[in-house]
């Protein structure tokens, strides 16, 4: 059976809770279409990501892939069509690293481009009731680095893998503390579902 790997994050940035990692936990083991998820919760760390995600790929060998993180303060789920070849973050992660303005890679491309093509999913999502965008730019955070480095090491496959990144706004426990744009756990893992049912379809 072919399978489908869902990532999220762990907490960061001294928040309790990353709704990625909620939704990767909710739908592991799932039967989506013709797929098994295997989902994975990963840590926000620039160090240690580019080598757990090179072994996900490698190991698990996945039909289509993709990830999600949290984006505080988007009002809506953000579907990331470019990785760029950059690391900066204001804020240490979750290992005390602030990486400054610096190369992902030194030796690597600018960018990378979904291969999942991401306006057909928008269009399926925002007819579904689900309030969704495209996005051009995944930020310099381990967001961007989870797409720049997943769609490295899929090219190494012998075949075009869909893989994409979705980014989640908080959820409603979030914007109790800190007040902000939030949406419902149940509405999350829906549009997460129907995301991997079109990448599924493309696989
Ligand atoms: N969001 C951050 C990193 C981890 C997460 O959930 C980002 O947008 O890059």
């Amino acid at each position: 059976m072919p399978t489908l790997l869902l990532t999220g994050f762990e907490p960061f940035d001294g928040g309790t809770v990353n709704p990625s990692g909620e939704v990767a936990r909710r739908l592991d083991g799932a039967r989506i279409a013709a797929a098994t998820v295997v989902g994975r919760v990963l840590p926000v760390s620039f160090e240690r990501l580019p080598a757990l995600i090179g072994e996900l790929v490698d190991r698990g060998a996945p039909d289509a892939m993709l990830g999600m993180g949290l984006a505080a303060a988007e009002p809506m789920i953000r579907l990331e069509q470019f990785a760029i070849n950059r690391a900066h973050s204001e804020r240490a992660d979750n290992d005390g690293l602030a990486p400054d303005d610096r190369p992902l890679d030194a030796v690597g491309p600018a960018a990378r481009i979904a291969t999942l093509p991401l306006g057909p999913v928008v269009a399926r999502l925002r007819a579904a009731g689900i309030p969704a965008r495209l996005s051009f730019h995944a930020g310099t955070h381990c967001c961007n680095l989870w797409l720049y480095h997943a769609l490295a090491a899929l090219e190494r496959r012998d075949r075009r893998i869909p893989c994409a990144f979705i980014h989640l706004p908080c959820l409603p426990e979030q914007a109790l503390a800190t007040p902000t744009a939030s949406m419902p756990l149940d509405l999350m893992v829906e549009a997460v579902r129907l995301v991997a049912a079109n990448a599924i379809d493309q696989a």
